[in-house]
């Protein structure tokens, strides 16, 4: 009987908004579901290797503006929750338009564009 990749079977992403680097598979989503301007709100993250590494705990979650250049007003904390999966609180969008999530884990980084109206 051949056993197939034991981690890769082990690692589910739950569902979310969906990014990809070279080595991770990243789902996301935000708590409460839509953002909205000046309001805070959570982000849940849980992360899979490709091809058998092991998730960074050295996390950093941050967003910016590119159009305006600039980033949020407050730190997000990270929380971690066990392998590859991450709590963080302290999100707050200032203002309506494009914010880039920039998701830092370990070497590997991950970015997502949104419109926030
Ligand atoms: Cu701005």
């Amino acid at each position: 009987m051949l056993l197939l990749g034991k981690a890769a079977a082990a690692c589910e992403l739950p569902p979310g908004a969906r990014i990809e680097s070279d080595r991770l598979a990243v789902s996301y989503w935000t708590i409460p579901a839509k953002i909205t301007v000046g309001q805070p709100f959570v982000l849940e993250l849980a992360a899979c290797p490709k091809g058998g590494a092991v998730v960074s705990e050295r996390v950093k979650l941050d967003a910016f503006m590119p159009d305006h250049r600039h980033g949020m007003n407050y730190r997000t904390k990270v929380v971690p929750l066990g392998p590859g999966r991450f709590h963080s609180e302290g999100w707050l969008f200032h203002m309506p338009g494009r914010w880039d999530f920039v998701f830092d884990l370990g070497a590997e980084r991950l970015t997502d564009s949104i419109r926030i109206e």
